[in-house]
């Protein structure tokens, strides 16, 4: 493998020039008109123009994207996260130009893309998944009945949907009837599918996910887990490792869970299992994302691996690394994704950053995918940068983050900083007493 296109844009397009550096491989970065001053687009052995700046003119322009690539003869293409990342079609293309995706097979994409073949599959692997129907409602009496069955609260899924979109929560049965069939009509829009189904809604939970890497001989290993809880409107804030939560019991279970969820579908490159975990410590799988998350970088600080050096490697035929036995988690770490939002109403705050000062020091690693006088545009994601924090105990990273977060100084846009600082402040934050109800509970009034 000697030159890979990146198929994203912004801090993990600058991840993945990194490794490939280190590696010796040249890259092709591609981009809008939006981001043509862009580190990325700097950083790069060669950066393509792709589109306008709207998502469907650029990034996501599937054809238009594989011919630049052919055009430039590159062995793979990385699509990062979002945009083509879990895009079967784009990937099954891609193999049939002769070019190496990297990721998972094609098949394993749409398989988990569908949120009840996978539940099934799942349930047939014997992964426990939540009380449900595992199957696509016909009507809403049978939806009606099936809710009395397993209890209110329930969640209303698409099988489509995936990462909170298109699920609604439904407290009592006049509010499932209420939203059947809107969920099924935006279901259609979305995702092209009006299936859905039923799930019973696990409350104050934590949403704990397990890393995992599979090659292509078949080997498996997980490499443990990451605590997502800290979210607001199925977007994430925080994450870490190891979760202040699981009992070492409950842990070691979902270890083996995930790595049997992953051989169930012959799972070849980096995926994450996502599990909801209830108080008692109960945990039901919930998906499985078919990428390299943008949390990734967390579980790289407890491990002290390279997960994108291990997506290529794997790709390219290899087997993994490392052994299961041979992989271990080190101290704690802690991601905080800077964006550019205002922290009060948590909108996009687009704009020119005209001070971007933050001390990579140590215990700190920074992801960033802009400079100073760059400028956040509206087209894509807000996020800025990620701020991963490390050291031997929790205690010393939440110290660290701290110290960190006081003396950032950012200017020109708005940030999430402050809430980073509420966050760290909370006592049950600071105790690890937190579920996926917290900001809300605790800090967003
Ligand atoms: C759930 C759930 C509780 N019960 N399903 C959100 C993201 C997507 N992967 C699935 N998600 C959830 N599914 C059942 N049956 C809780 C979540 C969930 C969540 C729900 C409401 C508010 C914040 C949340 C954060 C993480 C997970």
């Amino acid at each position: 493998m000697q030159k890979i296109l990146i198929a994203n844009r912004g801090e993990i397009a600058l991840r993945i020039i990194r490794t490939c550096q280190e590696m010796g491989i040249e890259t092709i970065a591609i981009y809008s008109d939006a981001d043509k001053d862009m580190p990325f687009v700097k950083a790069a052995t060669k950066a393509v123009y792709v589109g306008e700046p709207p998502v469907n003119k650029s990034y996501l322009q599937a054809d238009k994207i594989l011919e630049i690539a052919k055009s430039e003869y590159v062995d793979a293409i990385h699509p990062g996260y979002g945009f083509l990342s879990e895009n079967a079609a784009f990937a099954k293309k891609a193999i049939k130009e002769g070019i190496i995706f990297i990721g998972p097979k094609p098949e394993t994409i749409e398989l988990m893309g569908d949120k009840i073949v996978s539940r099934q599959t799942m349930e047939k692997a014997g992964v426990p998944v939540v009380p449900g129907s595992g199957y696509g409602l016909k009507t809403i009496e049978e939806a009606c009945s099936l809710a009395e069955e397993i209890g209110y609260p329930i969640m209303l899924k698409a099988s489509g949907g995936g990462g909170g979109i298109g699920m609604v929560l439904c407290e009592n049965e006049q509010a499932l009837v209420k939203s059947y069939d809107s969920t099924k009509t935006r279901a259609m829009a979305y995702f092209g599918s009006d299936e859905v189904f039923i799930e019973k809604y696990i409350a104050d939970a934590r949403h704990v996910e397990i890393q995992v890497f599979g090659d292509s001989a078949g080997n498996i290993v997980h490499l443990f887990e990451r605590d997502c809880s800290i979210q607001r409107r199925h977007q994430k804030v925080v994450e870490e490792s190891p979760s202040p939560f699981l009992t070492e019991t409950v842990r070691k279970k979902m270890y083996e869970t995930a790595v049997k969820a992953a051989h169930a579908v012959d799972y070849i490159n980096a995926g994450t299992i996502e599990f909801i975990v209830d108080e008692a410590g109960n945990f039901y799988f919930l998906e499985m994302n078919t990428r390299l998350q943008v949390e990734h970088p967390v579980t790289e600080m407890i491990t002290g691996l390279d997960l994108v050096k291990w997506q290529i490697l794997v790709a390219r035929g290899g087997k993994l690394p490392l052994l299961q036995s041979e992989i271990n988690s080190n101290g704690s770490a802690m991601e905080f994704r800077l964006y550019a939002e205002d922290p009060v109403r948590f909108l996009p705050s687009p704009g020119k950053i005209t001070s971007l000062k933050m001390n990579e020091t140590k215990g700190v690693r920074i992801d960033s995918g802009y400079v100073e006088g760059g400028t956040v545009t509206p087209f894509y994601d807000p996020m800025i940068a990620k701020c991963i924090v490390f050291g031997q105990t929790r205690e010393e990273v939440l110290s660290t983050a701290e110290g960190f977060f006081k003396d950032v100084v950012i200017e020109g846009i708005k940030t999430n900083v402050p809430l980073f600082l509420s966050i760290l402040a909370d006592t049950d934050f600071q105790k690890g007493l937190y579920t996926t109800s917290f900001l809300t509970k605790n800090l967003v009034k």
